[in-house]
């Protein structure tokens, strides 16, 4: 599904803004009815949990209503009318006035409806949204659903930061021509210093296809005709990390000669591959700096906003940074659109993570489950995930930055039927998008030996937590502990490693002379004990310090108004540890 745009062709109206809100209620079965009768207002985007004081909101479990008025621009009779629906999580539900027109699952990509014949250009109609944040055990990602004493529904999952829900991204009306550009697909080689550009168009119905490629001047570099074509880019200027380029492919669908529609897309020439224990990007070996960030910030939850981005990509560059995850769940359109622009690469992951029921033991004295059974992680759950899959690569695929997807985070890779679990997935991935590398994210109780699944990836990312859940303020210790590590998967795969996640949580302002956790001299000391060994070994082709920022997460006394691992606050200022990355960083970026 192509992101909606404006072109000679498409108008595109963002509806975001204050809504009507509301929680589900037994007293209104049908929200979408009528105006909801409700004294509240919710700002789009943005979570909902934050916004209100009442924590009957915040904790709410089940639907959550928003509703707004919108009029259909009179100019656009004759064209198709879409609601686009960048983001509804968990499950989202469309109504336009009484009728349902959309309905999606998964909380982290977006959806469409045709409402052409429910509207009437020039008029208003009433659009409500309804928005569910329930994880089960059917669900990417997973949890249960508890019911308490009093009756609450109390919602339990097994990843690490908070549940936040509701229309966390825009909601757009657009056009589009009855015949239109449909999908896209580009994929770049090289051959010498010739960019090769494959451009695979599907059109909504009979109609001729024509491609026009500019560079960034705006000058045509090359055209083609045809559904399936191939432009050639002499002395191409390619998308390199830190240096980024792109040039504008234009798609237009033509019936009988005449231009029916106008589909523009940046396009980055770059390729990637994997080479031994090498990751190369345009044939040259990459070391990836930078993060395991979240979509989080103070009231908006996982809101999205300009600011922020800007602000976030702008300390990147400070550090020294030059890639980031999008752990654990993709990110905003325009946080991807922005990488592209500024040659930041990306690993794009999935929203599997919690897959590993074994993590919810320890001392809360629940029973450890097998995670990879019927009862709990099973065939609905693979269903979700390859469905995720599937929308993933369809709406990322075009993003140069994008150089590799992970398609879980710290599964139990180490239980009976991971291997069955994941093989089909690496397999659909694989046919979904042959042009990048697959990873999955290793967790540390599944170290080389007892991991049944890494063989089935490209490259093996590692969060490591030596110095902190183990050999805690032992660093002498960590540090012997880390390396055997490596060398062992090191040997054990002959393929790149990455370290997705180390660090320390760390309190601003406890300061220690000695290795002390949660001091700002503790953090900086274990991310330094790591460093040491990054350097020790070859296969180690990466380090994404986790996290980027401190972020919320559900109550517990293993965290502090949420997860302090941040080298920058929840308000972005810098910790000690951050100055210490830039050193390293911004030097490693003046030596490539
Ligand atoms: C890893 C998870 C991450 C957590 C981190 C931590 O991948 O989501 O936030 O550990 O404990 O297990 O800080």
């Amino acid at each position: 599904m192509l992101k909606p745009q404006t072109s000679a062709t498409r108008e595109l109206v963002r509806l975001d803004g204050l809504w009507r809100f509301a929680l589900d209620s037994a007293d209104v079965p049908e929200p979408w009815a009528a105006p909801l009768d409700t004294p509240l207002e919710a700002p789009v985007p943005a979570s909902y949990n934050d916004l209100f004081t009442d924590p009957r909101i915040r904790e709410h479990v089940g639907w959550a209503w928003y509703q707004r008025s919108v009029r259909v621009p009179r100019g656009w009779a004759g064209d198709r009318v879409i609601v686009r629906v960048d983001a509804a999580t968990h499950e989202g539900v469309v109504y336009v006035d009484d009728v349902k027109v959309a309905e999606h699952v998964g909380g982290y990509l977006p959806f469409e409806a045709d409402i052409t014949e429910h509207v009437t250009p020039g008029a208003e109609f009433r659009l409500t949204i309804g928005v569910d944040n329930e994880l089960t055990m059917e669900t990417i990602p997973p949890g249960t659903i508890e019911v308490a004493a009093d009756g609450r529904r109390v919602q339990r999952y097994f990843h690490d930061f908070y549940n936040y829900a509701g229309l966390a991204r825009s909601v757009w009306l657009a056009s589009r021509p009855a015949v239109h550009v449909d999908d896209v697909t580009v994929v770049t080689e090289l051959e010498g210093t010739t960019g090769i550009v494959r451009v695979d168009t599907v059109v909504s119905a009979d109609a001729a296809v024509r491609a026009t490629l500019r560079d960034a001047s705006g000058t045509v570099v090359g055209t083609a005709d045809g559904a399936s074509a191939t432009i050639r880019v002499a002395d191409a200027t390619l998308w390199q990390p830190g240096a980024a380029y792109l040039y504008q492919l234009t798609l237009e669908a033509l019936v009988d000669g005449e231009v029916v529609d106008e589909y523009a897309l940046p396009v980055g020439i770059r390729t990637i591959e994997v080479r031994g224990a090498e990751f190369l990007i345009n044939g040259e070996p990459f070391y990836f700096t930078g993060f395991g960030k979240h979509e989080d910030t103070a009231v908006r939850g996982k809101g999205h906003d300009d600011a922020y981005l800007v602000h976030d990509f702008q300390l990147m560059d400070w550090i020294g940074a030059n890639s980031f995850r999008t752990a654990h769940y993709p990110y905003a359109e325009e946080v991807m659109e922005f990488a592209d622009r500024h040659g930041i690469v990306v690993i794009d992951e999935t929203p599997a993570v919690g897959l590993n029921l074994g993590l919810i033991g320890g001392i809360t004295g629940a029973p450890k489950l097998a995670t990879w059974s019927p009862g709990t992680i099973g065939d609905a759950a693979q269903a979700a995930h390859a469905q995720v899959l599937r929308e993933l690569v369809a709406r990322d695929k075009n993003h140069p930055s994008v150089v590799m997807w992970s398609i879980t985070n710290e599964p139990a890779s180490n239980e009976e039927g991971a291997r069955e679990y994941f093989e089909p997935l690496v397999q659909l991935t694989r046919e979904l998008d042959p042009s990048r590398p697959v990873t999955f994210v290793n967790v540390m109780m599944a170290p080389a030996g007892t991991d049944l699944v890494a063989d089935l990836f490209d490259v093996i990312c590692l969060n490591r937590y030596y110095g902190w859940y183990v050999n805690t303020g032992d660093l002498a210790a960590a540090e012997a502990g880390l390396e055997t590590e490596l060398r062992a998967w090191e040997s054990l795969y002959g393929k790149p490693l990455i370290m997705t996640e180390y660090g320390a949580d760390t309190m601003p302002g406890v300061h220690s002379v000695w290795d002390q956790p949660w001091s700002e001299e503790y953090q900086t000391a274990v991310l330094d004990m790591f460093h040491r060994v990054h350097d020790r070994v070859p296969a180690l082709v990466g380090e994404q310090v986790w996290n980027f920022a401190d972020f919320q997460t559900s109550a517990g006394i293993f965290r502090v108004d949420g997860n302090k691992k941040g080298v920058f606050t929840r308000d972005r200022k810098p910790k000690a540890a951050a100055h210490a990355l830039r050193t390293r960083w911004t030097a490693m970026r003046d030596r490539a």
